[in-house]
């Protein structure tokens, strides 16, 4: 484990022993274990490429500066509060979902003594956050603009989940309506904000930065977190579920995956009768169909081809930013995901 790492993970045990010991709450033996039990499984099993990402983008702005040791502890602190806040999606999510596995474990609400207590764990996760918050940054200057960051943020995400779910409902399963315009608009809400944006931001904040003043950059980070979600989307039917951690469930949930919209462009109208009869049905043998249109459509050619314009088009727009900080900032997130494999 590199250095930076161990140092993170040494401090998510100081904010979970916080947490455990919270004042506004009186904790007895079971409902401590309990939280205990609920963050160790939700919260830190990840890539914590998020929460990693507030200390490197914050260490890039300061230009090679030796960081203090309040410092890192307080980017740190930042970086799991997003860690915190995607742990909170995605136990939700994956209720949603109706998932099997995440990050090669049960989903939360599959473990049987949680079941639908994994909704409560999910509104819990989301409080910690603002504990977090309040415990280590309630005097700085910046204090109020991240509680906002975090409201804005969240509120995004979630209102990208409603037209990530309300597309699929049943009786209006209609593939005419999928198209990259509408597959743009639910990954910009449901992903890009939260998992690109945020961090950066955080960073930002903690280096005195007014947000407002930063367009340019969120643009950028919204793109990339759509090329973060497209490779989730191909992940999610080429991916390897040993290396992913999941089970791909968005052909059975009739997702406006970007699959299915590239599936749509490049089909025959015998090839959309199959789609239309099949995508969307949770019995194997339908997926088994839509995965083998996709093969014959060359998906796996197009999405080759996406991810490398992708990567030049990024790099390009990186490279058009007047600030060499927020280019390496924005170059180091994206080489972090770029040809991902998990
Ligand atoms: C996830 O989209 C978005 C959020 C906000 C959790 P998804 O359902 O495609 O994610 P996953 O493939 O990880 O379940
Ligand atoms: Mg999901
Ligand atoms: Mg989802
Ligand atoms: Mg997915």
């Amino acid at each position: 484990m590199s250095e930076i790492r161990a140092k993170f993970m040494e401090v998510y045990s100081i904010l979970k022993s916080e947490i455990l010991n919270d004042p506004a709450f009186e904790y007895t033996d079971d409902s401590r274990q309990w939280v205990e039990g609920m963050l160790d499984y939700n919260v830190p099993g990840g890539k914590l490429n998020r929460g990693l990402s507030v200390i490197d983008s914050y260490k890039l702005l300061k230009e090679g500066q030796e960081l203090s040791e309040e410092e890192i502890f307080l980017a740190s602190a930042l970086g799991w509060c997003i860690e915190w806040l995607q742990a909170y999606f995605l136990v939700l999510d994956d209720i949603m979902d109706n998932s099997v596995t995440r990050r090669g474990q049960p989903c939360w609400f599959r473990v049987p003594k949680v079941g639908l207590i994994a909704v409560n764990d999910g509104i819990i996760l989301r409080n910690h956050i603002s504990r977090i918050l309040k415990n280590h940054f309630k005097g700085k200057t910046y204090y109020v603009d991240l509680l906002d960051l975090f409201n804005e943020v969240e509120f995004q995400t979630a209102s990208g989940q409603m037209i990530d779910l309300i597309t699929t409902l049943e009786g209006e399963k209609d593939l005419l309506k999928y198209s990259l315009p509408l597959h743009h608009r639910i990954v910009q809400y449901k992903t890009a904000y939260y998992s690109f944006y945020l961090p950066v931001a955080c960073a930002l904040l903690m280096a005195g930065e007014n947000l407002d003043k930063h367009f340019d950059v969120k643009n950028i980070l919204i793109e990339m977190g759509t090329y973060f979600q497209v490779q989730d989307d191909y992940l999610d039917c080429f991916g390897h579920p040993d290396v992913i951690g999941k089970v791909g469930t968005d052909i059975e949930d009739f997702k406006c995956s970007w699959l299915v919209v590239k599936a749509l462009e490049r089909s025959t109208e015998e090839q959309k009768k199959l789609l239309n009869e099949n995508y969307g049905k949770p019995d194997e043998a339908s997926v088994k169909k839509v995965k083998e249109l996709y093969k014959v459509l060359d998906l796996e050619g197009v999405f080759a081809e996406y991810e490398n314009n992708s990567y030049q088009k990024l790099i390009k727009s990186i490279e058009a930013h007047p600030s060499k900080a927020v280019q390496a900032v924005l170059k180091s997130f994206l080489a972090k995901i770029y040809k991902r494999q998990k």
